[in-house]
């Protein structure tokens, strides 16, 4: 057959809210002109984020019911500590509410004044907290990431050379250690693959440097892997992911994407005695061990949420939706990031826009496009959310930055009708593309600016 089908059906339903072009105007403006400060009831179809946006199954949902909200030492924590222990393959797992929670944790322990943490790219949060604990985030992606048109089958692989230099320059002493975010989001959602994984670890083992894995869309990656690896073909999704994280001393994750539940997030470590700091800073600010900020029915829904992702009847057709919206957008002539990545599509503003300048954020003009026409909700990804924060020394070259629009699909959420609606939006937004205003922001915080600063079109 030649139709991919979602392979799940509908049980229960939630509404959209159908708005007109001229109440989307008003709202538009009311929200200062930023896609996060719209109401979610006033959005037709929301691709702001898979995190934590998308359907649970019939199994999740009886699995709160059978969640033990006990303090310490619930079931519940002890079911899903053992189902993250056989897939992931590390003895200590503490929850988190979320990835960022995990990451202020870590960073608390390794960052500090005078560290350096590279990574293939940093999404927003892991960098402000590197950042937070005063250390220097540095992204470090290969040549083609750069180059949005070009195809690459591991876009998202680190770059070892430029790993190499940096350790050269500022010695191996500063860098606690090298992160790699599989898939890398803030440049494309595309895989790493498991001989990049190789090589990276090869040269933290040279210098005695700690490996980590921001992992949000580890299946994502490992299905990537699959697909694309030479020799991976006949391996299973769950191998591939054992081998990733067998590589790996530690893991961010935030389940709010692949453990497909709306909470949640884990810290996994092999060190004993680092799981020993983490755990006392998980009990200052999270919860005590065994439920870290959560809820007892969270942990239960995580743990089924973990075994689902790595089905690969989901998984093809995940990727298989996500590719099929590229297609659309490359049909329609919409320059986008080649290939599309596991969880969104990602349009080139910069190419589609020449006539708005970074500084005018041509990302956020294209954003505030598609909300105007048809009610798509998307986000930049671009000077907006990177361009606030001083550059470090390190920090890439103006002209090698990405302005993007990330199209954001949820996990089992959305229909391939709602995927044609979206790109005919795209369509129309691309088709004005001259009329499109660059912004100027009007107020914005120090850091993390994307989420709340207001805008005035100019
Ligand atoms: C995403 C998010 C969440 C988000 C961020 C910015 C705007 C809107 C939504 C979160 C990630 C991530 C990676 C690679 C760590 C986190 C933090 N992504 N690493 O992509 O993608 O996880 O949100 O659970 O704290 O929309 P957390």
């Amino acid at each position: 057959m030649k139709t991919m089908i979602e392979p799940f059906r509908i049980k229960s339903v939630e509404p959209i809210r159908m708005t007109t072009r001229a109440e989307r105007e008003r709202i538009l403006r009311n929200a200062g002109y930023n896609a996060f400060l719209i109401h979610a009831d006033d959005v037709v179809i929301d691709l702001l984020t898979d995190s934590g946006t998308g359907a649970m199954s019939a199994q999740q949902w009886a699995g709160l019911m059978r969640g033990d909200e006990s303090y310490a030492g619930s079931p519940s924590f002890y079911h899903f500590e053992r189902r993250v222990q056989e897939l992931f393959g590390f003895d200590h797992v503490l929850p988190t509410h979320q990835g960022r929670a995990s990451e202020r944790i870590l960073f608390e322990l390794l960052g500090g004044p005078d560290q350096v943490v590279p990574n293939n790219a940093h999404f927003d949060t892991t960098r402000a907290n590197i950042e937070h604990s005063g250390a220097e985030a540095v992204d470090l992606p290969i040549s083609a990431a750069r180059v949005p048109g070009v195809a690459h089958p591991f876009k998202g692989n680190l770059n070892v050379d430029a790993l190499r230099a940096l350790i050269a320059e500022v010695g191996a002493s500063r860098i606690p250690v090298v992160m790699v975010t599989v898939t890398n989001n803030s440049g494309g959602g595309q895989p790493v693959s498991l001989e990049n994984l190789k090589a990276v670890r090869a040269v933290c083992d040279e210098h005695g440097i700690l490996m980590f894995l921001d992992a949000c869309r580890f299946a994502e990656n490992a299905f990537f892997i699959q697909q694309r690896e030479p020799g991976m073909a006949d391996r299973s999704v769950r191998e591939i992911v054992q081998e990733m994280f067998a590589l790996a001393d530690g893991a961010t994750i935030s389940a709010k994407k692949d453990g497909l539940v709306n909470i949640g997030g884990l810290l996994l470590l092999r060190d004993q005695d680092l799981f020993q700091q983490a755990s006392n800073l998980l009990i200052l600010t999270e919860g005590y061990v065994t439920y870290g900020g959560l809820a007892g029915r969270d942990l239960e829904a995580m743990a089924q949420g973990f075994d689902e992702v790595v089905q690969e009847d989901y998984l093809a057709y995940r990727v298989r939706s996500v590719e099929y919206l590229g297609e659309q957008l490359r049909n329609a002539g919409v320059p986008i990031m080649e290939p599309p990545g596991g969880h969104a599509v990602y349009i080139d503003a910069g190419a589609l826009c020449p006539h708005i300048p970074p500084e005018q954020f041509p990302g956020q003009a294209v954003v505030c496009g598609l909300y105007r026409v048809a009610g798509v909700r998307a986000v930049e990804i671009g000077t907006v959310m990177f361009g606030g924060v001083q550059p470090g020394p390190h920090a890439l070259p103006l002209d090698q930055r990405l302005e993007l629009v990330r199209l954001t699909i949820p996990r089992r959420v959305y229909t391939q009708s709602h995927m044609d609606y979206v790109a005919e939006a795209v369509g129309e937004v691309a088709a004005m593309r001259d009329a499109l205003r660059g912004l100027r922001i009007v107020e914005e915080p120090p850091v993390l600016r994307h989420f709340t600063a207001r805008f005035e079109e100019l």
